[in-house]
């Protein structure tokens, strides 16, 4: 008897060993961006705090540059688990609902403070929008604001006549389409080629992304138009997460909230530090006045404009939240 008990004691401790060396997870990240960007960065950093801060009992593996999954199937990917966690431009997801452009309408949220406060008013809806595909944001990051690229000095809207500009998401291709211009929709990745072979004459994008695709090789202009904040979402398969025990979910969530607040300071840095650099490479930076101003302003208004319209009752109420936030400040 005594020897039976001792056994099925050793037994249950033989098991809780094979069980918690068999719990230790391995995921893969897939991301769109390369090494250089502050996104991937952080990102490392992230995947860096949850395996010390769980003895390596999860193990997340990032994959940078779309060097496992191009950036249209990061998130089908996730949803199926093919991959645990993802990263994606936010916005890149407005093909599925206008909600996901929120963050890329001129004249709505144009510094730190406000694109925050933004994010902070659409999270709940975007948290249940991606629960609804199994999924579950960690964190969000904004890329500095996105500004005009030229290899002109920009002063007039009429410019933009006949004018192939790069731009990374379907809002900024609009956004184009009402200047006048011909967009182009090209991953940040593809930007060098672009303009090398001549299919892209202008982009928009941010000083981070001009930095790392060393832009003074195509341009040497740069208009701060200060359009938007647009962010990266990083989220993880909810079955996975499912899956972690509490130690390790708390450790996940842990290091999330602490990447949100690392990457939203990072993203500062990076806009001083890439702005500087451009200048460096002898870009021409200016912001955009008189007529020019106007006409970028009138271009981002007739979006904002239709995306409210597209987007109906959840726009009215995310926007009414974000104004009530701000009044708050
Ligand atoms: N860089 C990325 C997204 C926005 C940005 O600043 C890009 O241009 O593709």
């Amino acid at each position: 008897m005594r020897t039976m008990h001792s056994f099925a004691w050793l037994a249950a401790l033989g098991s809780l060993g094979i069980a918690s060396s068999a719990m230790a997870a391995q995921w893969n990240l897939a991301t769109p961006y390369g090494d250089a960007s502050f996104h991937t960065q952080n990102t490392k950093q992230f995947a860096e705090d949850v395996a010390d801060a769980t003895d390596g009992e999860l193990d997340i593996t990032v994959h940078s540059g779309g060097s496992l999954i191009a950036h249209s199937e990061i998130k089908p990917s996730v949803r199926r688990g093919t991959v645990q966690a993802g990263e994606v431009f936010l916005s890149s997801l407005s093909n599925e609902s206008p909600i996901y452009e929120v963050d890329t309408l001129p004249g709505l949220a144009g510094s730190y403070e406000d694109a925050y406060d933004l994010w902070q008013a659409s999270k709940p809806i975007i948290t249940q929008m991606f629960a609804d595909e199994g999924l579950m944001p960690l964190y969000a990051v904004p890329w500095p604001a996105q500004g005009i690229y030229t290899d002109f000095e920009l002063t007039d809207a009429s410019q933009f006549e006949g004018l192939r500009v790069r731009a990374p998401n379907i809002n900024t291709q609009r956004f184009v389409e009402n200047l006048g211009g011909t967009p182009t929709e090209t991953e940040e990745a593809d930007i060098p080629t672009a303009f090398s072979t001549g299919r892209v004459d202008a982009m928009i994008t941010s000083v981070s992304t001009g930095k790392s695709m060393s832009a003074w090789d195509y341009v040497s202009h740069y208009s701060d138009a200060n359009l938007w904040l647009p962010k990266n979402i990083v989220f993880i398969n909810k079955r996975a997460f499912d899956q972690l025990d509490d130690k390790t979910q708390q450790a996940v969530l842990d290091a999330a909230a602490e990447a949100e607040r690392r990457g939203w300071q990072a993203s500062r840095e990076d806009s001083a530090e890439s702005a500087k650099a451009l200048k460096e490479h002898d870009i021409t930076i200016s912001k955009p006045s008189g007529q020019l101003a106007e006409d970028l302003e009138a271009a981002g208004d007739s979006l904002f404009e239709n995306w409210q319209e597209r987007a109906g009752d959840q726009a009215k109420m995310l926007i009414e939240r974000y104004r009530e936030r701000q009044a708050d400040d």
